[in-house]
C-alpha cells in the first residue's frame, strides 16, 4: 500500500534515481492543493451513507429483478450484503483519495473482487453500475460549491473519479 510519495520514492528506488524535479514538483502541488484533498475527503466520508443508499435505490429501480424473490439481492441478508459492500468500496475510494494513490484501493478491495463475485453468483456489472451511481452523488457533493472558498476543484475531482472508474472497470 502506497501514498503518492511512497509510490515516487520506490519508482525512483527502483531505477536507483534520485527524485527528479518532475515528481518534486508534482508532489509539491499535491501538499499546496492539500485542503482540497482533506475536504473532499471529508465531504464523501460525512455523506457516506446518503451516497450508499440512494445509490442502492437508484439501482434496484432501475435492476428490479434483483429485488424480486431469488435476486441477488432479494432477502435482507443479501441486502445487507449489498450494501455493505457498496460501502466497502466507497472506503477504499476515500482512503485513496486520501493517498493520492489507487493502490490502498486495488490489493485491499479490488483485487480478486471479480472472481469473488463470479463464484458468489452476484452480478458484476450491476455492481459496477451500483458504483457509478455512487460516483454521481459523490461527484455531486464534491463539486458543490455552496459555503466553501471557490476555486478549482478539477484536478481533484477527475483524480476522484478516476477511483469510481477504477471499481467500476474491476467488477463490470
Ligand atoms: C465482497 N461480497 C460478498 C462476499 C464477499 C463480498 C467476500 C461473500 C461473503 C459475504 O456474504 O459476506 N467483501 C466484499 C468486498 C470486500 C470484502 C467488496 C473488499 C475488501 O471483503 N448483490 C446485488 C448487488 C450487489 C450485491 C448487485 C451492489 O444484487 C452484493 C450490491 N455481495 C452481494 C451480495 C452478497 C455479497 C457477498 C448479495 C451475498 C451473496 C450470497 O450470499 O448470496
Amino acid at each position: 500500500m502506497f501514498d503518492a510519495f511512497a509510490k515516487v520514492v520506490s519508482q525512483a528506488d527502483a531505477r536507483g534515481e534520485y527524485l527528479s524535479a518532475g515528481q518534486l514538483d508534482a508532489l509539491s502541488a499535491m501538499v499546496a492543493e492539500g485542503n482540497k484533498r482533506m475536504d473532499t475527503v471529508n465531504r464523501i466520508t460525512s455523506n457516506s451513507s446518503t451516497i450508499v443508499a440512494n445509490a442502492a435505490r437508484a439501482l434496484f429501480a432501475e435492476q428490479p429483478q434483483l429485488i424480486a424473490p431469488g435476486g441477488n439481492a432479494y432477502t435482507s441478508r443479501r441486502m445487507a450484503a449489498c450494501l455493505r459492500d457498496m460501502e466497502i468500496i466507497l472506503r477504499y475510494i476515500t482512503y485513496a483519495t486520501f493517498a493520492g494513490d489507487a493502490s490502498v484501493l486495488d490489493d485491499r478491495c479490488l483485487n480478486g473482487l471479480r472472481e469473488t463475485y463470479l463464484a458468489l453468483g452476484t452480478p458484476g456489472t450491476s455492481v459496477a453500475i451500483g458504483v457509478k451511481k455512487m460516483k454521481e452523488a459523490a461527484m455531486a457533493i464534491v463539486n458543490d460549491t455552496n459555503g466553501i472558498t471557490r476555486g478549482d476543484c478539477s484536478a481533484i475531482a477527475s483524480e476522484v473519479g478516476s477511483y469510481f472508474d477504477k471499481a467500476a472497470a474491476a467488477v463490470a
